[in-house]
């Protein structure tokens, strides 16, 4: 699967900060990477509906991660998946009457497109589910051959082999969400999980390969028959793939901290004999509207491609978004997009001028706060301070390199474009 255009990205002077973040797992802030190789997988899009502002807000977050990691000279490795073939999208395809694929290939597009206009750094490996079922049908054999899985018995008519991960089997289940097995059950329901489905070991064993029903796609899995992919071993066999374990990051908004990072830890922890299976579980808050999160399924949405198409600068989009911490829950109001918009005029304005005061504590101040946990709302204050004393009736300094400088920072390490001095 291709991703979107690269966008330009400025070279700042000196070297940048590895950022610390705050890691789920442990509760704690900890070096985003360890060593030179910073490896990040990103969990993608479902794409059954076109990309919303918390979709948004998640992969602007890890941006900045991807922004600070390049600014401290880290050879990035970013991947990225897109849950290309899954219950939700099967049932909004039959719903519609739409083809899965059609569906599938449509709202891919959009958030290809979507991305690209906010100036989101594509992911070096972008791959679709259906571009990876070998890897996960050696996965899930690996993991039959291990006594990690086992094959549950057809229900009525439902056919038998539907293959589920042994939960028992990995000693350190649970040692991502550190939650009670109660609120493990009631959110393995409401996220995507089966815990009624009788022949179970365990009502919390998910689900790793689906074989194949009527009128459901299905792939040759070798010895597992024809079926299809569990969610979270396919975001794991495409990690293992092109990350192995541990890697440095696994990303995504905190919906999927439980069970989908839960679930995929452990996968990985058995799979490889080793722990942990990511260093830092990074999770970005929820964003939400009208009182809910923004979710496809509850039909609350904002799009990006919506503001887009109204004349919404994506810069302005992208700026609405950073005044925000990427770890809060926050509601998307019509008034954080007035204010982020009048803020881009007022920096737009600042650095079009020929000379302004020193930029060197604005570079110093971004780094110093993206450094500690992504803190944007902390990084853009530092750049309203110098666009304040730049406008202000004090009178602007004198330095021509400053507005420059300012308009390369802001571009390089929040992605928000800016024309510097002509
Ligand atoms: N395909 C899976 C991940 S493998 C998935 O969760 N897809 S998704 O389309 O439902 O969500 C894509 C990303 O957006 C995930 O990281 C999810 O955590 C995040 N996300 C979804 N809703 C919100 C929201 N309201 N606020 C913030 N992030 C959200
Ligand atoms: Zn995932």
């Amino acid at each position: 699967m291709t991703a979107w255009p690269v966008p330009p990205v400025p070279t700042l002077p000196g070297v940048g900060l590895a950022a610390m973040l705050h890691d789920t797992a442990t509760g704690t802030l900890r070096p985003s990477a360890a060593g030179p190789d910073a490896r990040l997988y990103v969990c993608g899009i479902t794409p059954y509906d076109a990309t919303h502002m918390g979709h948004a807000a998640t992969y602007l977050a890890f941006d900045l991660l991807v922004r600070t990691w390049r600014d401290a000279g880290l050879t990035v490795r970013y991947v990225q998946n897109v849950t290309d073939v899954d219950d939700p999208l099967l049932e909004r395809a039959v719903a519609t009457g739409e083809d899965w694929r059609e569906l599938a290939r449509r709202e891919t597009a959009l958030y290809a497109e979507d991305m690209a206009a906010l100036g989101v750094v594509p992911p070096d490996v972008y791959l679709g589910a259906v571009e990876t079922i070998p890897w996960v049908v050696d996965a899930v054999t690996r993991l039959i051959d291990q006594g990690a899985a086992y094959r549950v018995a057809g229900q009525g008519a439902g056919p038998d082999g539907d293959v589920y991960f042994d939960v028992s089997a990995d000693p350190h289940f649970g040692s991502v969400a550190h939650l009670d097995r109660e609120q493990m059950l009631a959110l393995f329901g409401e996220r995507g999980g089966d815990p009624d489905r009788p022949g179970k070991r365990d009502p919390l064993d998910p689900l790793l390969w689906r074989v194949a029903r009527d009128g459901e796609p299905y792939w040759d899995g070798g010895p597992l028959g024809h079926g299809r992919p569990g969610w979270h071993i396919e975001c794991v066999a495409i990690a293992l793939h092109h990350l192995g374990s541990p890697f440095d990051v696994q990303g995504g908004g905190s919906d999927l901290a439980f069970p989908h990072h839960e679930m995929g830890a452990s996968h990985g922890h058995v799979l490889t004999g080793r722990t942990p299976y990511a260093r830092t579980y990074a999770h970005a808050g929820m964003v939400g509207y009208d009182g809910e999160k923004m979710s496809k399924s509850r039909g609350n949405l904002v799009l990006v491609s919506r503001l887009r198409a109204d004349g919404v600068p994506p810069d302005a989009i992208r700026l609405a978004v950073l005044a925000h911490h990427y770890r809060s829950d926050w509601e998307w109001t019509d008034a954080d997009l007035v204010a982020a918009r009048e803020r881009l005029e007022r920096w737009q304005a600042a650095v079009a001028q020929t000379a302004g005061p020193d930029a060197g504590p604005v570079l110093a101040g971004v780094r110093d706060r993206l450094a500690d946990d992504l803190d944007a709302p902390g990084a853009v204050a530092v750049v309203d301070e110098w666009v304040a004393a730049q406008l202000g009736a004090a009178g602007s300094g004198t330095d021509p390199a400053a507005p420059g400088l300012v308009a390369d920072t802001v571009q390089a390490l929040l992605g928000v474009r800016l024309r510097g001095p002509s």
